[in-house]
């Protein structure tokens, strides 16, 4: 089984699935993709998910790393990312970690020393097309002003660190997927803008806690192409099993299997995929899609995050 991560290396979304990689310790091709639009390559696998990462194994194509790691723990499932009896919690607190701790730490990053920071080096050009491209993901909507992003993180990194006070991980003695999800909005502060990094210094648990989890490391990695992954999509006639016995059709929507529909992210970056429905679980949505390049292509979504209509 040949395992592809579509990324870029200063993609904090990207780093807990490496991260994730290095825990299961699993062989994977690295594979860059653009770091804002166009990202043509990337869209003839995916049909038009634009966001970082996507992962890839032969011809099927799973979007968000929420069902990236359901799919990594059925592919490896030693070293569960879901120890049974603190599922829920895992779960829930990932997603709050994805979502309203990754947009603080973000808002905070990016002040205008860590920004320039990103960007030294760089023509003046591509922190402006870099900032342009984002404000359009966002649909103009405005991003937290670094001042009160700043008080909000502190006080989110106290209260991480209370929960590293009596445990090396965030919910008991092993990590699970809150100790990734809540890791790669801290490592992008840590690793990638460390003029603004100071702000972990009042905590020194969790900066301890991220060596620990930094030790991991990122398993083998092996460097490859887009025009490797297509063609290797293209030539792929297999459907490894990415999900288990997860597949009765559960119709929340009065949309039959076989139908065409259009499936987007509900947020920041909504460009829709088009294709046939072929499963619509608890968990997740499949398309079929056929690229010009690709081929035939079997793209996965879950539910959580994303809104599913009949193409027009
Ligand atoms: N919910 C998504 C969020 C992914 C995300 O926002 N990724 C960022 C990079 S860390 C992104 O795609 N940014 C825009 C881009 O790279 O084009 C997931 O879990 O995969």
């Amino acid at each position: 089984m040949n395992i592809l991560l579509h990324h870029y290396p200063t993609s904090p979304f990207a780093e807990k699935i490496r991260l994730i990689l290095g825990y299961k310790d699993l062989t994977w091709q690295s594979v860059y993709q653009p770091m804002v639009m166009p990202k043509p390559d990337l869209q003839a696998l995916t049909g038009g998910y634009r966001r970082i990462p996507v992962l890839q194994v032969g011809n099927q194509i799973v979007c968000d790393t929420l069902l990236i790691c359901d799919v990594l723990e059925h592919l490896a499932p030693e070293k569960t990312l879901y120890p049974p009896s603190i599922e829920g919690v895992a779960r829930t607190v990932a997603q709050w970690a994805d979502s309203t701790l990754f947009s603080v730490a973000m808002a905070y990053n990016f002040q205008p020393a860590g920004a320039q920071h990103v960007f030294r080096g760089q023509p003046e050009e591509s922190l402006k097309m870099f900032a342009a491209d984002r404000q359009a993901m966002r649909s103009g909507a405005s991003r937290m002003h670094p001042s009160d992003a700043a008080a909000t993180y502190k006080s989110y990194l106290c209260r991480i660190s209370n929960m590293l006070d009596s445990q090396a991980f965030l919910l008991g003695s092993q990590p699970s997927v809150a100790d990734f999800a809540i890791y790669h909005s801290l490592w992008f502060t840590r690793q990638i803008v460390p003029p603004v990094a100071g702000i972990l210094q009042a905590t020194p648990t969790v900066l301890t806690w991220m060596d620990r989890m930094s030790a991991f490391g990122q398993g083998r990695p092996s460097k490859s192409s887009t025009m490797e992954s297509i063609a290797a999509c293209a030539v792929s006639t297999n459907a490894q099993d990415l999900f288990g016995s997860e597949a009765e059709f559960q119709n929340e929507h009065g949309i039959a299997l076989g139908e065409q529909v259009s499936i987007a992210a509900e947020s920041f970056g909504m460009e829709p995929s088009m294709g046939e429905l072929v499963a619509a679980t608890r968990t997740r949505y499949s398309i079929r899609r056929v690229d010009g390049h690709a081929g035939e292509v079997f793209v996965h979504f879950p539910r959580i995050g994303f809104i599913l209509k009949k193409a027009n």
